[in-house]
């Protein structure tokens, strides 16, 4: 048989930072709530979580850049709201802060969760914002304990 290596839902180590932006504050602040739920009903205490405010989705990757290097954090959450408007702004937008995001979880070697919505538009988001499909930052949070847990499985085997 193979080792199998998995994260689980058990009572995480470490601290957790959630970079959450500002823009479409309706919808983050409830991906916000969702999240902050998912950490607590996991076992992890207000104390060791921290929440940095950021202006737009744009703005996330490099505050999680900058936290990923304080080597501080076991994960960082990010949560956004990109919603479709006239312009192609929101492709730029969605593009750079997934990108960007992607891109500090390989630098810094940590689990970076997105947890940024790109949707066609307001109802789509509240769906996912404790709506019909469920809350993603919830989800987001859920993903970073396993992870965290993951991680921690993988550093006991070097
Ligand atoms: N930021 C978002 O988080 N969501 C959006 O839908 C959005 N739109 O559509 O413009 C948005 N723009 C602001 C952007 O993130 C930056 O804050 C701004 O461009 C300054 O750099």
């Amino acid at each position: 048989m193979p080792q199998i290596f998995e994260g689980d839902n058990s009572p995480p180590a470490g601290r957790f930072a959630i970079v959450a932006a500002r823009f479409n504050s309706l919808i983050v602040d409830a991906l916000l709530a969702g999240a902050l739920d998912a950490l607590k009903r996991h076992g992890v205490g207000d104390d060791c979580i921290d929440v940095v405010r950021v202006p737009g989705s744009f703005e996330i990757p490099v505050v999680a850049q900058k936290l990923g290097e304080a080597e501080k954090y076991a994960a960082i959450i990010c949560l956004g709201a990109v919603i479709k408007g006239d312009t192609d702004h929101y492709d730029h937008v969605a593009g750079a802060a997934t990108s960007g995001i992607a891109q500090v979880a390989l630098t810094c070697g940590i689990p970076v969760i997105f947890g940024v919505l790109t949707c066609e538009n307001l109802e789509l988001a509240q769906n996912r914002a404790g709506g019909k499909a469920g809350n993603k930052g919830y989800e987001a949070a859920a993903t970073a304990v396993e992870m965290v847990n993951l991680m921690g499985k993988l550093e006991q085997t070097r």
